[in-house]
């Protein structure tokens, strides 16, 4: 019996350690890190499982190659090398006749590895050889990340683990119960010492259900929020001058801005009643430390960049910043910073390429703008459940002239379109560095199997289509090793294979003693950046598109994510599944009653842009206007074939490029009742054999 230090992949801010006990050859056991101090033994409802998941039925093993039509999900086994050789042919020819940039490689967040992962930029020296066009992670975090760095020159805000010391803790757009509960242990430790919570969110989550109190404003809206809760801070007098006078710049005229937003008219944008919103602010100016917790769900909206970059700021008011427990936390990304340039090898770029964002990808699939793209790699990411306007997507990716290479675990929704499936290390099998962008530890995780089938490493992928094509500089065949190791060096490489973990952080550790990283060196509420970027250069508010009138389609849907799926990853496993059961929405009892809908009744909910069925659930813990499911099911698991991303706009936020999913507007009617519909049949594939209970695939 082996034990092997290991680290959870997927896009969660709580980057796990975890355990894996091997005996035999075989993985029997992966538990949470007990020593790990941010971990402490816990995984979470989908990771407890994920040892079923490395070995499921389902998974992809073999090269294949499809053999039906696109979209069908017919595929023959074939070898590597004639995988590869295919591949190479392809990408050889796309590359002659259109150039380089007409090859597109499409990553997800399938991995947040360092070495397989690398931001949206594994197989980077490959891609640079070829001329490939450059790929812009950011569907997830990019607009909150750019409003928080015009603030405060970064968007890595508090250590999450000083929430223990805030005495009033903001969870402003953010389900950590079920998106990274891990903070949660600290939150719960600061109310347990008298901290009040308050969760800020449209729908009465998990979180806020643990929350002392739940405000609900309309989807969009707070930023205006904020400003109506600082200028009673300013009213009171509760701005701390001193520290606004040395460590900041442009407070009057932010001040001016604040001011603009009395509670009355704040009331009026937020759709909260005056009373909380004057009860909040009064709280905030007399709560010191003031912690706010601001995570990714809060910048899925046409102004998330502008809502982020107003949270980053209100501590900056009260002078919460220099407090352990004050100051804001968006994420800890960026303050471990691995030698990526090492990796990347930017140098053996000929020529200066394009970027494409990935939340573009229908519109180039389909408007062939040129260089057109002629060949998609796509790899840790499923386009097809994740991105928005699916249709168009399908769209795109139907197209018989585009040479389609996916490599993944599983046989998912994007992978029915490819020419070439490719099978996928799990994270048990292959090395990785790992961090977490919600905490302060680094980890390396250790491949303890041997990988199942003939799956190989995303790097390993690389290095055989490099081999078969042909080329032959040698960073395109550092080993995944060569690769940590360049990331960390051998020295702290060396140190983690021994101990699996370490901070690179001091404990209980406070941003911005320093001065911040702007180029002022203080925090800016006046931006001359922002200004340049052709942006308004004190915070605001910009209104969400939920709050123009749409009589059509009046309801504004927010799917954020589902406690039993991590976007569409393990949305194929039986008994998570299950679970989840089939997509749901939820509706205010107001906005039901108008419909003629109930709970059980199966819906189809829909815009302009497409629709997808779902069953009904009727309660109070939506805010009328607003409907409530969740993201992740996979097109071919549900009713209908679409998911919730069939509504969604293409269509960039403020700042980055980022996405809007929560900016959405449907219109729902009733379909009929769930009862006595047969679910999908393909849901009976997955059902776990010989167990009771296993058609609980239906929707309830
Ligand atoms: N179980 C599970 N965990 C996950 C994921 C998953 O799919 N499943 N996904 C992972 C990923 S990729 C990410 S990026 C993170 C995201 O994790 P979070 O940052 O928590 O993001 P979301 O789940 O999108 O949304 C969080 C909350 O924001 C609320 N919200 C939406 N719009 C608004 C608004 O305008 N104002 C306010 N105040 N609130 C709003 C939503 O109702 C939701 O409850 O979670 C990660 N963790
Ligand atoms: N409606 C709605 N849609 C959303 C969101 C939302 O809040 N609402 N959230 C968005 C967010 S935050 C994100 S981050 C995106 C995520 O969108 P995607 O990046 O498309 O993420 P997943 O859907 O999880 O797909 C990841 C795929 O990578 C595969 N994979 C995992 N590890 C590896 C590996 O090591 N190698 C290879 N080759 N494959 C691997 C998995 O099996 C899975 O199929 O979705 C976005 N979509
Ligand atoms: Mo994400």
């Amino acid at each position: 019996m082996t034990e092997f230090f290991g680290a959870c992949p997927l896009d969660c801010p709580d980057g796990c350690s975890w355990v894996v006990t091997v005996e035999d050859g075989k993985a029997t056991r992966l538990r949470g890190n007990r020593e790990h101090p941010y971990t402490a033994g816990a995984l979470c409802a989908k990771v407890n499982g994920y040892l079923d998941h490395v070995a499921a039925p389902d998974r992809l093993l073999y090269p294949m190659r499809r053999v039906g039509g696109k979209g069908e999900g017919r595929f023959e086994r074939i070898s590597w090398d004639e995988a590869t050789a295919e591949i190479a042919q392809r990408l050889h020819a796309v590359r002659d006749t259109y150039g380089g940039e007409a090859i597109w490689p499409f990553q997800g967040t399938g991995s947040l590895g360092w070495v397989q992962g690398l931001e949206g930029r594994a197989g980077q020296p490959l891609w640079n050889v070829l001329g490939a066009s450059r790929h812009d992670m950011t569907a997830c975090s990019v607009a909150g990340r750019i409003g928080a760095t015009y603030t405060a020159g970064t968007s890595a805000g508090m250590d999450p683990e000083t929430f223990v010391d805030s005495k009033l803790i903001i969870l402003w757009g953010t389900n950590p119960l079920t998106s990274g509960h891990h903070v949660f242990k600290f939150i719960r430790e600061a109310q347990k010492r008298g901290a009040h919570v308050v969760a800020i969110d449209p729908i009465r989550t998990r979180t806020a259900e643990r929350a002392d109190e739940w405000l609900a404003p309309l989807p969009g809206s707070d930023a205006a929020l904020a400003l109506g809760l600082l200028q009673i801070v300013l009213d009171m007098g509760a701005e701390d001058r001193e520290y606004i006078a040395a460590n900041t710049v442009g407070f009057e005229a932010f001040e001016r801005r604040i001011r603009e937003f009395p509670p009355a008219r704040v009331a009026e944008l937020t759709g909260l009643p005056e009373e909380r919103i004057v009860a909040l602010g009064t709280r905030l100016a007399t709560t010191r430390p003031t912690g706010i917790r601001c995570t990714q769900g809060l910048q899925r909206h046409a102004g998330g960049g502008a809502a982020l970059r107003m949270m980053y700021a209100i501590p900056g008011v009260t002078g919460d910043w220099q407090y352990p427990g004050g100051g804001a936390s968006y994420s800890t990304s960026g303050r471990f910073t691995p030698n990526l340039a090492g990796v990347y090898r930017d140098d053996l770029l000929e020529k200066p390429v394009r970027t494409l964002n990935m939340l573009h990808l229908a519109d180039e699939l389909l408007n062939q703008d040129a260089p057109p793209i002629k060949a998609l790699v796509v790899y840790q990411a499923n386009p097809m459940g994740s991105n928005p306007d699916q249709r168009r997507v399908r769209e795109g990716l139907q197209r018989e002239d585009l040479f389609t290479v996916v490599m993944d675990h599983f046989q998912t929704d994007t992978a029915d379109y490819a020419d070439i499936l490719l099978p996928a290390t799990m994270q048990v099998e292959h090395l990785d560095v790992n961090d977490g962008y919600g905490h302060s530890y680094i980890h390396l995780n250790r491949p303890a199997v041997a990988p199942r089938g003939e799956a190989v490493s995303t790097l390993e992928a690389f290095r055989r289509i490099a081999r078969a094509m042909e080329l032959d500089e040698p960073a395109l065949y550092a080993s995944d090793e060569d690769v940590a190791r360049t990331l960390l060096g051998d020295e702290l490489f060396e140190e983690l294979w021994e101990k699996g973990w370490k901070r690179y952080l001091p404990d209980r550790y406070v941003p911005f003693t320093d001065g911040f990283p702007t180029p002022s060196g203080k925090l800016e509420f006046y931006s001359e950046t922002a200004e340049r970027d052709g942006l308004d250069p004190l915070p605001g508010y910009t209104p969400s598109q939920v709050t123009s009138p749409d009589e059509e389609h009046p309801l504004a849907l927010i799917a954020p994510a589902s406690h039993w799926f991590l976007n569409t990853i393990f949305a194929n496993k039986p008994d998570l599944m299950a679970k989840a059961g089939g997509p749901r929405i939820t509706l205010h009892p107001d906005d039901a009653r108008e419909r003629g809908l109930e709970s059980g009744d199966r819906a189809r909910v829909f815009n302009a842009r497409g629709a997808f069925e779902a069953e009904v659930l009727v309660a109070d813990s939506v805010r009328p206007g607003v409907i409530a499911s969740t993201k992740g099911h996979w097109l071919k698991h549900v009713r209908g074939g679409a998911n919730v991303n069939a509504t969604v706009e293409e269509r960039d936020s403020d700042m980055g490029g980022g996405a809007v999913y929560h900016d959405n507007r449907v219109q729902v009617e009733r379909l009929g009742s769930v009862q006595g519909n047969d679910q999908p049949r393909d849901q009976a594939r997955f059902a776990p054999r010989g167990r009771a209970g296993a058609v609980q695939l239906r929707a309830r």
